[in-house]
């Protein structure tokens, strides 16, 4: 961890994520002296390759822009690169490198052949035109394609880049590279390439492993009250199957504030507001006069809940904000953002035997549904929704079972935290071994 913190200064949130993984490691590094002669852990938070590069463009005044555009290809040892773009104005490469630590071990536990990178921009998409959206992607593009390909890294989205942002990112791709590659990219649009089901997969993922999790301790979200953070794909789709599930979900956010409806969230009027007319959450109560608005990002969390999915973006929930959930009753966390929990507050729940289901585990049915669409772009097939949606469901079925007999095995029953980080770090381990010093 010293030498981590040396080599990467300043990188907060990556310190952060390789703190994580390095605590949960330990019994492992006790049993597996081979991973230490090998140098597995100096070797696994060292990125295979890390590129940063200038993005102008010209915005429709006709001024010039300058952005910083990233990938870091972390690891390969399984498959290509594999993970999303983040457009945020918050983006920095300690954001991009703790994403592409988390998506190394994320991808190692459905089963499918992907390593793990990340990329994106500081760019910041609110206010901008759809011209100034395309303008922007077909420079970031103009720059990252000669580092992507299909059997190379397979870039998709994350906050900021959605099916808009990949439709302009892979036709710019199309025309630079000469080449119709539809693997090169995923989450795309359905006329070319992509795979139904991919919208919904990591948000439908994340509560299919959260009813697992409660399964395994004779409860189910059947009229659980929920509280969502985070109005975008992941929180929608999660919110979707919540609901299904018959679970009542009362709350959900953007970066400015929440809403609160006591009698449950009308998703179609969610959809309608940030999917089609990109606007803030606070529409939502010129629908729904009886729904409440509130200003602040943290304040969610104060809401009764039994189960808090935070689906916005890092380090969501604090140790405070832990405490005040744990007060009001929670019985359990799913994490669809990457990392939304500081390290202290999981520290919280753990302590407070609430079930944790981790991010790397729980996040994992969107990049598990997008090695799914590169296996279709491959055989040159589209498969059902239905198809896909199980196939979603079994692996993280298998993940979670993964992880709670990674965490048994290791002496660390129903922390699935350790659990993920364990059984994602094993296969990726013996694959380091077996590929030799590379
Ligand atoms: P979107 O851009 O679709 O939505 C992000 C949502 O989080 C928005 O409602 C946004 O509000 C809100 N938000 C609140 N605070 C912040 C903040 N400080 N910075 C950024 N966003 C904030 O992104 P996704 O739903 O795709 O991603 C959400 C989380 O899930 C991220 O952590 C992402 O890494 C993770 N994830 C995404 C996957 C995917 O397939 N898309 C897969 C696995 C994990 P506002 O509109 O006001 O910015
Ligand atoms: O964090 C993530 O797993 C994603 N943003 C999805 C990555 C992907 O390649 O689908």
């Amino acid at each position: 961890m010293d030498q981590v913190k040396k080599r990467n200064p300043g990188e907060d949130e990556f310190h952060q994520a390789v703190m994580e993984v390095l605590e949960s490691l330990e019994p492992v590094i006790e049993r597996h002296p081979e991973y230490k002669k090998a140098g597995i852990l100096e070797r696994i938070v060292e990125p295979e390759r890390q590129i940063m590069f200038r993005v102008p463009w010209l915005d429709d005044k006709g001024n010039v822009k300058i952005n910083r555009g990233f990938r870091v290809q972390f690891n390969s040892a399984i498959g290509p690169y594999k993970g999303g773009l983040r457009f945020h104005p918050s983006v920095y490469l300690g954001i991009i490198k703790f994403l592409g630590f988390e998506q190394v071990f994320k991808n190692s536990l459905p089963g499918l052949p992907i390593g793990g990178g990340k990329g994106g921009s500081d760019f910041d998409p609110k206010g901008k035109s759809d011209n100034e959206i395309m303008k922007f992607c077909q420079s970031f593009m103009t720059e990252l394609y000669r580092h992507i390909g299909p059997d190379l890294d397979v870039p998709a989205g994350d906050i900021g880049v959605g099916a808009r942002e990949i439709g302009y990112l892979f036709g710019q791709y199309k025309r630079i590279s000469n080449s119709y590659r539809a693997g090169v990219l995923t989450g795309k649009g359905l006329n070319y390439g992509g795979s139904l089901a991919r919208k919904e997969a990591t948000g439908f993922g994340l509560v299919y492993f959260v009813r697992e999790m409660l399964s395994a301790h004779n409860s189910s979200l059947k009229d659980k009250t929920i509280v969502i953070s985070g109005a975008g794909n992941v929180a929608i789709y999660a919110c979707q199957k919540a609901q299904e599930y018959g679970a009542k979900v009362i709350a959900m956010s953007d970066s400015k504030g929440y809403i609160y409806d006591k009698n449950g969230i009308k998703l179609d009027t969610v959809k309608q507001i940030k999917e089609v007319e990109r606007k803030r959450i606070n529409e939502y109560i010129n629908h729904h006069p009886e729904a409440e608005y509130h200003e602040g990002q943290k304040e969610i969390w104060e809401l009764k809940c039994d189960i808090a999915l935070p689906c916005a973006t890092q380090n969501d929930i604090n140790e405070e904000s832990a405490n005040i959930l744990i007060n009001n009753g929670v019985i359990a966390i799913g994490e669809g953002a990457n990392m939304p929990c500081t390290n202290e507050a999981i520290k919280t729940f753990l302590n407070n035997k609430i079930l944790l289901a981790p991010a790397k585990a729980a996040n994992a049915g969107g990049v598990a549904t997008s090695a799914l669409e590169m296996s279709q772009n491959s055989l040159r097939l589209s498969w059902s929704f239905e198809e896909v949606n199980k196939k979603l469901d079994n692996i993280m079925v298998n993940i979670f079972k993964t992880a709670s007999d990674a965490a048994a095995k290791y002496g660390k029953s129903e922390n699935y935290v350790a659990g993920a980080n364990i059984a994602g770090f094993l296969k990726i381990a013996d694959t380091m071994i077996a590929q030799g010093l590379v």
